[in-house]
């Protein structure tokens, strides 16, 4: 597939997904979403890449769904073509680690990608919003749940009431994200945290992930029980068995993703 609005880079085992509609600020029309949804795929089922990146550009990783395209919508038409579920959600079904790096705006629907991806690191200039109450519709890919969970109420519901922006301080501040690096620096930063996560084993990053993203959707105690037998599990990997030798042995460990 020939992408026109992103770009995609493999750095040895890592897949860069760059959001690229920059006279849009980003903004996600049906097509850059469908373009997402195959590169994520793409790189899902690669097995050379172990980790991907999403990006946009230094003054937006996107300003949300794009208004233009959406405006003139009924609700047959949104309902009909299951506006957001068709195409906005590959990144939440990717089972290899996915970083989101934000430098700009990420508002609107951008803000709920980023938070789609399993940990965001923050240029300083990045601003998160959930704006859509202002042009007359709501957050529709996740805000209201995404943002309560990882922010608390409080917060999240003054972002969806009131549109405010959140800069990087306060989002680092409040969990939102991981990091804050000077924003010249963030693809490079992203792309030396992707490569010491693809440097380890590929199966055991993913289940960590699993087990991570199993607290947002279960109790304590059902989540440590399946923490705990997927930590058993572990222990039937070649990789548990030389990364733990090689600690013994002093030496640095040779994963094979086995
Ligand atoms: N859509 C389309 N075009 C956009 C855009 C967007 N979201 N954001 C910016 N642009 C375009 C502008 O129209 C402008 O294009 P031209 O006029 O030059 O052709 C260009 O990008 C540059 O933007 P500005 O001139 O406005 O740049 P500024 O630096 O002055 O301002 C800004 C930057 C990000 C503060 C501003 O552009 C802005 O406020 N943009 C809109 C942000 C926003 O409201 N995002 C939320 C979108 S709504 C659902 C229904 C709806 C939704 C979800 C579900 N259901 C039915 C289930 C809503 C989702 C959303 O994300």
């Amino acid at each position: 597939m020939a992408y026109e609005c992103i770009l995609t880079e493999e750095d040895g085992n890592i897949g860069i997904i760059t959001l690229n509609r920059p006279d849009a600020l980003n903004a996600f029309n049906n097509q850059l979403m469908d373009e997402v949804t195959a590169a994520v795929k793409k790189y899902e089922a690669n097995d050379d890449i172990s980790c991907m990146i999403v990006t946009g550009s230094e003054k937006a990783f996107a300003a949300g769904a794009d208004i233009k395209e959406m405006a003139s919508k009924g609700y047959m038409d949104v309902y009909k073509e299951e506006f957001i579920t068709a195409n906005w959600e590959e990144v939440t079904r990717a089972r290899k680690p996915v970083i989101a790096a934000v430098n700009g705006y990420a508002l609107g629907g951008g803000c709920e990608l980023a938070l789609m991806c399993d940990f965001i690191i923050a240029g300083d200039s990045a601003k998160f919003g959930q704006p859509e109450i202002s042009i007359g519709a709501m957050p529709g890919a996740g805000g209201t749940q995404r943002l309560a969970r990882f922010i608390g109420k409080s917060k999240a519901m003054e972002m969806c009431l009131t549109g405010r922006m959140m800069d990087a301080e306060e989002a680092e501040r409040c969990g939102l994200v991981s990091r804050i690096v000077p924003k010249g620096e963030l693809r490079e930063e992203a792309i030396r945290v992707a490569k010491q996560i693809a440097g380890f084993s590929r199966p055991i990053a993913m289940l960590t992930k699993e087990s991570v993203n199993r607290a947002y959707e279960t109790t304590l105690s059902e989540g440590i029980r399946f923490e705990r037998r997927v930590f058993h599990s572990v222990f039937a990997l070649e990789d548990q068995k030389e990364g733990m030798a090689a600690f013994v042995e002093k030496r640095k460990p040779a994963f094979k993703n086995k």
